[in-house]
């Protein structure tokens, strides 16, 4: 018997729609489900990983406790109760901050986490909390806050009705988008070019996005703040936006734009390469489309001046009046609305700050880049004990064998996950969770990034196996021994669903607001292609959170900012080789590398060099070499390739498997080297603490051919 089971793919930001066929308790074939009304049926090579996840054999399904260094499977309860003792003694004992936190990226993508893991560690009160944030877009999420008022009211670029979109370090080919949730974005693109449309990218690779571009310009990593604000000059002095519709709710634009002036076109072209007449023309363009949008991703937030060019970004959108404009930069309206629903978080800033190297809180969190640092350094509030939920920061976060080296030297370690990789094999216990086709999926994050309104809810695929947990229960089961080994009361906890129908009766479109269509649980659970509310609406200044209702375009800790980047174009001046990363789409992130399917055919994870460098430095293509940083070196193959600039070198993250005590045999056969190892965990963006994972600058060596 065939049974069809539709769902939104949580693997990437995309949320395509896919069509499931169960034959015999089995996943027969996954492909895009044509009656998705975001996606249309369009899935990447990684949706079929579904499957693969599913099926894996490496995929934990019982607690695993290490007793002598051995791992033994136990029962649930027996985990929860050592988890619970152990946190409570480390905590009462050395104070609750001596047990630290890190979430991972499935966090955002798999909602029982979000939605249960604070009665879990919250529970804690713990100042040492850390996650993938600030590996990402932590700039982003602290600008938004500055300035409109809100972590999450972060605008996205109205792909389906811009006229020019300009991407600055973004791969949307290969990753599908980010903080911009747009599934099939080349058939989106198609559709762009159709209407006449441009797209215009600017990235020291010439990239998979790059390639469809009308126009590609390459940047010297790390200079993007010096780039966008000449932009943001040429279009103010030759007058060429019209922002009188957000003109009445500016607050302090003209102070902005004082402190900006230094950053001339010369001045840029000087630091970042990009020729003066190309900024000069980028600015007519984009001030004269009918509807354009600056939108920039990882490439100018996970480097030094991350929180500056987010800022640039911003102010580049509302001088060309595109900011809450159609075919501009918009804010979504999403059926949870994280924005302006109930208990809605709009974040707080340096509130306090880590304890070895005073780096800044953001939203109750501290830059992971300190992690390893709190944990080997003796004194009071050193951190002993760490729980990990789906993250992998040994790979994926910067001076990974320095964080390698602090998680073996805790004293507890506990880790929600469902595989022994290079992070979790560090813990004492691994509680996995059910597969994500065996629980149900509303997707609370990403929702909000949508370039269009949606929601969606889907069931479960597969009933939950006997003796299996889902995340949430897990972080329920946790919350619920802690409180007890604490003495403290428990939290109430409510299933997923109920907090879910709660929202969307709360929320724009609900029940509660007399809104059509009416939405709440029953009625989203009805319709499982998923439900279409809409493109982007306008919505300034009314969904402003700041209490005058105003966009604050001169924020104090940005203005602070500025002086740290006049100084160092001193120091542009450099002779090492800069390391970026880089995303293909059949990888995802650290933890998809054990699917055969994916991982099959020629390797993807060499060190890419343009041409000029290679030959100056007598290497091939093939051949290994050693690459060093401040902190640590890498041996790997050479693949000479003109797509990069000259100066510049590109490693993909995610890699390094193969280390003692993983147990992922796939990944394990096909390694790579990890760039981790070579990001330096002491080079963060001084004003937000985001990692500096791009422009690293390294030497390269051939090791005989
Ligand atoms: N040099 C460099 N480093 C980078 C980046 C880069 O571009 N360059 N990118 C950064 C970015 S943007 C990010 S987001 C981070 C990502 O890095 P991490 O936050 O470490 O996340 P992943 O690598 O995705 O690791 C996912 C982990 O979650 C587990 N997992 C998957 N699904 C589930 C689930 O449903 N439940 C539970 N409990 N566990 C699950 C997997 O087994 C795996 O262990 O890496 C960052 N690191
Ligand atoms: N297939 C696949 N899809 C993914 C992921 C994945 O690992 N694989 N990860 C997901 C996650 S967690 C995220 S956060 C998103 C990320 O989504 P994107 O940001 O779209 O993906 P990246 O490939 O990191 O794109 C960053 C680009 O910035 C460029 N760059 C590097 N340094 C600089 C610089 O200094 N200036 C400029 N202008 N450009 C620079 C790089 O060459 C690269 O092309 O992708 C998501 N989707
Ligand atoms: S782009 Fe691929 S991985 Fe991302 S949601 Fe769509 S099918 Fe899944
Ligand atoms: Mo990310």
């Amino acid at each position: 018997m065939t049974t069809h089971h539709y769902r939104a793919c949580h693997l990437c930001e995309a949320l395509c729609g896919v069509e499931i066929l169960i034959e015999n308790g089995k996943v027969a074939t996954v492909r895009g489900d044509k009656r998705d009304p975001f996606s249309h049926g369009h899935i990447c090579p990684k949706a079929v990983a579904l499957k693969d996840l599913h099926e894996d054999p490496d995929r934990l399904r019982r607690p695993l406790r290490k007793v002598d260094g051995q791992w033994q499977e136990c029962g649930w309860d027996e985990a929860y109760q050592v988890v619970a003792a152990q946190l409570a003694q480390i905590a009462g004992e050395h104070g609750h901050d001596a047990v630290a936190v890190y979430l991972g990226n499935p966090n955002v993508h798999n909602w029982g986490m979000m939605t249960h893991g604070p009665n879990f560690y919250g529970l804690l009160k713990t100042r040492n909390r850390y996650s993938a944030t600030s590996v990402d877009q932590l700039p982003h999420q602290m600008v938004c806050y500055l300035m409109y008022g809100h972590q999450f009211m972060v605008p996205v670029p109205d792909v389906d009705r811009t006229a020019y979109l300009l991407v600055i370090g973004g791969n949307p080919v290969a990753s599908n988008g980010s903080l911009m949730t747009v599934p099939d974005f080349r058939g989106r693109l198609k559709a762009l070019h159709k209407r006449g449309g441009k797209l215009v990218v600017v990235d020291p690779r010439r990239t998979e996005t790059a390639e469809l571009a009308d126009r590609h310009l390459f940047i010297r990593p790390g200079t993007d703040a010096w780039f966008l604000f000449a932009l943001l000059n040429v279009i103010l002095e030759e007058d060429l936006g019209d922002r009188s519709s957000c003109q009445d709710f500016l607050k302090g634009w003209d102070q902005a734009v004082d402190a900006l002036r230094p950053f001339t076109v010369e001045l840029a072209e000087r630091v970042s390469a990009v020729p003066a007449q190309a900024i000069r023309e980028l600015a007519h363009d984009l001030a004269e489309a009918d509807g354009g949008v600056c939108y920039g991703r990882m490439g100018v937030s996970v480097q030094r001046f991350g929180g500056l060019c987010q800022w640039a970004i911003q102010l580049i959108n509302i001088a060309t009046g595109n900011l809450d404009r159609r075919g501009g930069c918009m804010f979504n309206l999403p059926a949870l609305d994280l924005v302006a629903g109930p208990n809605n978080r709009p974040g707080h800033f340096n509130l306090w700050q880590s304890r070895v190297r005073g780096l800044p809180e953001f939203s109750g969190e501290l830059p992971v880049a300190a992690l390893a640092e709190e944990i080997l350094t003796a004194g009071e509030g050193q951190v002993r004990a760490l729980i990990t939920g789906a993250g992998n920061p040994v790979l994926s976060t910067p001076n990974g064998q320095q964080l390698d080296r602090a998680l073996a030297g805790l004293e507890f370690m506990v880790s929600v996950d469902f595989y022994l990789n290079e992070t979790t094999r560090h813990a004492d216990i691994i509680l996995p969770p059910t597969s994500p086709l065996e629980h149900d999926h509303y997707d609370l994050a990403l929702s909000v990034f949508a370039v269009r309104n949606i929601a969606r809810y889907n069931a479960p695929a597969f009933d939950k196996p006997e003796g299996a947990m889902h995340d949430w229960e897990i972080m329920s089961a946790l919350g619920e021994h802690l409180a007890a080994a604490l003495g403290v009361a428990p939290r109430p906890v409510y299933p997923p669903t109920t907090i879910l129908d709660m929202g969307l009766k709360a929320g724009p479109y609900g029940k509660a607001k007399g809104q059509l269509p009416g939405l709440d649980f029953a009625s989203l659970a009805a319709a499982p292609h998923g439900i279409d509310l809409g493109a982007l609406k306008p919505c300034l200044p009314g969904r402003l959170v700041h209490e005058d209702k105003s966009i604050d375009c001169a924020p104090p800790s940005l203005l602070a900012d500025i002086p740290r980047l006049l100084q160092a174009q001193e120091d542009s001046a450099h002779t090492d080789l800069l390391l970026i990363g880089r995303r293909h789409v059949r990888s995802n992130n650290s933890w998809m590398h054990n699917f055969r399917r994916l991982t099959k055919g020629k390797a993807r994870h060499q060190l890419m060099m343009n041409p000029e460098d290679a030959a100056r430095l007598a290497l091939k293509s093939g051949q290994r070499v050693r690459v060093s940083s401040r902190v640590g070196e890498v041996s790997v193959e050479l693949d000479v390739s003109d797509a990069v600039m000259p100066g510049v070198v590109s490693l993909p993250h995610g890699w390094g498997h193969g280390r003692a005590g993983t147990r992922m045999r796939v990944a394990d056969r096909t390694p790579g080297v990890c760039v981790n190892d070579l990001t330096d965990d002491q080079d963060v963006d001084k004003l937000s603490g985001n990692a500096v994972l791009n422009g690293v600058p390294v030497t390269v060596v051939g090791l005989g051919s």
